[in-house]
């Protein structure tokens, strides 16, 4: 460790929190609340609005959906008329609040709000917020990780799985939530000690229909933020008032934190704090997304040797760029929760400059709306073989003369095995949502996986 400079004592620290500065009161006692949704959010909502005496009833547009017990419901479509004469209506991040039912129960005057707006007006744990287009699962690992190898007792929740209401009671020192746009989309009060938005590229259009709405929404875990961490390259990240000692990038800064790539080290204002062989996970990504870790806990006066140990040991999240191996010596990664592009285009990257052979590409789904055109460049130029399957494959085949076409990953596993050659890589990074063919990108991960056992063993 010594041959880091320890910019620690140099870390501005405001060791106060208010987190209650902003807090709500909430009444729901014999106040009608109707849960929208019946998966993990709705169950966890409809679990602490009956501890806090609400009368709660529910709904879910899938007729098979079904409704917990003690709960009136209607299943299989949304009732307007017995949303407009709730009190206040819950909706769970999938159910878009633009739905004709509920802008009629909102012109009614309903308070129309998400579990993390609720979770927010009872919260009185510090929070620690992260937003991205990718690297939110990443990140919020690490920052946990970073806090407990500090000696502070963080738990995570969120978008990452456990649903926020679910943490309103624990013991913990900080919370630290991944929050996606849709969750977002309908918050007003959370008041996180830092809040952080990684990185922004298109993604969930089919929902948000315009890159400036899902901005919008993404930029809502600025409100009210004591620290507002955003990425210097990118503008979309930024909060109103941008504060480069805030920031993190690629780009020279005497300021903020920053990856320097002759160096291969991520510096704090110019001082070298921990370099990439020292990290557990790589890619040029990764350097973004452990510099955003560091800057969301530099206020918090934490020990630098723990958060060094913290990146040394953390090695990454299975889906994400992970190593499967490496049989007939060709490289297989799966990266299965690119489920954009802007994910698979820094997958590709992280690639370009390591790799000796081909490169083969598995690639496509359900492309939410995107616009697949910025692949573009990196398929004709470094993508040697492309695969595509799923609802929107064709359209990224379209990309690059002499793909090939399949109807399963399956499939595309036992092509990419019968033409790859020793040094080359293959790849699964599929700029899709895995949703037309498979339950989630987990099951995706898990079938390439075996897939591929299946075939090399
Ligand atoms: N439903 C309706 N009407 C609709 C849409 C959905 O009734 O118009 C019903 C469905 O029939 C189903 C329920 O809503 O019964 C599902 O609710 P949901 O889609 O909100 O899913 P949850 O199970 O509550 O999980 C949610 C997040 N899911 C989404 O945002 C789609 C989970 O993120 C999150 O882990 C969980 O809350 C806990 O916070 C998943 C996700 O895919 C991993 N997130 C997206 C992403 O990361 O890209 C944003
Ligand atoms: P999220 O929770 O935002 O989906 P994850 O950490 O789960 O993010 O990673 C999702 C995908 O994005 C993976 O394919 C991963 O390799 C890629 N990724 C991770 N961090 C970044 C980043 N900073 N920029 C671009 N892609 C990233």
């Amino acid at each position: 460790m010594d041959h880091f400079t320890d910019p620690g004592a140099d870390w501005s620290c405001d060791p106060e929190i208010e987190v209650d500065k902003f807090m709500h009161s909430l009444d729901v006692k014999n106040q009608h609340v109707v849960v929208v949704g019946l998966g993990l959010t709705g169950r966890s909502c409809v679990r602490f609005l009956q501890q806090q005496g609400a009368i709660v009833s529910v709904m879910d547009s899938n007729p098979n959906a079904s409704i917990p017990a003690n709960t009136r419901g209607i299943v299989g479509r949304l009732d307007a008329e017995v949303l407009s004469r709730a009190n206040m209506i819950v909706l769970s991040p999938g159910v878009n609040p633009n739905v004709n039912e509920i802008q009629q129960a909102k012109k009614c005057g309903v308070d129309v709000i998400g579990d993390v707006e609720l979770f927010a007006r009872v919260n009185t744990i510090p929070v620690i917020a992260i937003t991205g287009s990718n690297g939110k699962s990443t990140v919020t690992s690490l920052v946990t990780d970073m806090l407990n190898s500090a000696g502070k007792n963080a738990v995570m929740g969120g978008n990452i799985g456990t649903p926020v209401l679910d943490l309103v009671d624990i013991e913990a020192d900080f919370l630290v939530l991944e929050l996606s746009s849709f969750q977002l989309e309908t918050l007003s009060s959370l008041a996180p000690v830092c809040a952080t938005i990684l990185n922004i590229s298109e993604d969930h259009l089919d929902r948000h229909l315009k890159l400036d709405a899902y901005v919008q929404a993404k930029s809502r875990i600025y409100l009210n933020a004591k620290h507002k961490i955003a990425n210097r390259d990118d503008k979309l990240t930024w909060p109103e008032v941008f504060d480069e000692e805030q920031s993190f990038g690629l780009s020279t800064t005497q300021k903020g934190w920053q990856y320097d790539l002759n160096m291969d080290a991520i510096l704090h204002r110019g001082e070298r704090f921990i370099e990439q062989h020292a990290c557990g996970i790589k890619g040029l990504h990764n350097m973004l997304n452990i510099q955003a870790a560091l800057a969301c806990v530099e206020h918090l006066q934490l020990d630098t040797a723990a958060l060094r140990d913290a990146i040394h040991a953390f090695k990454g999240l299975a889906h994400r760029f992970e190593f499967v191996g490496q049989p007939k010596n060709v490289t297989w990664i799966n990266d299965s929760k690119a489920t954009n592009v802007g994910a698979t285009i820094a997958a590709i990257e992280s690639l370009v400059d390591k790799k000796s052979g081909k490169l083969v590409l598995i690639a496509g789904g359900d492309g939410k709306n995107a616009d697949f055109s910025e692949l573009q460049p990196l398929l004709l130029s470094a993508v040697d073989l492309l695969i595509t399957l799923g609802k929107d494959g064709r359209q990224i085949a379209a990309l690059k003369p002499g793909s090939v076409e399949v109807s399963d990953l399956k499939e595309a596993v036992k092509l990419a095995y019968s033409l790859a050659q020793s040094g080359d890589t293959v790849l699964l990074s599929p700029a899709c949502a895995s949703i037309d063919m498979f339950d989630n990108y987990q099951q995706r991960g898990d079938t390439f996986k075996q897939a591929l056992l299946e075939i090399a063993s």
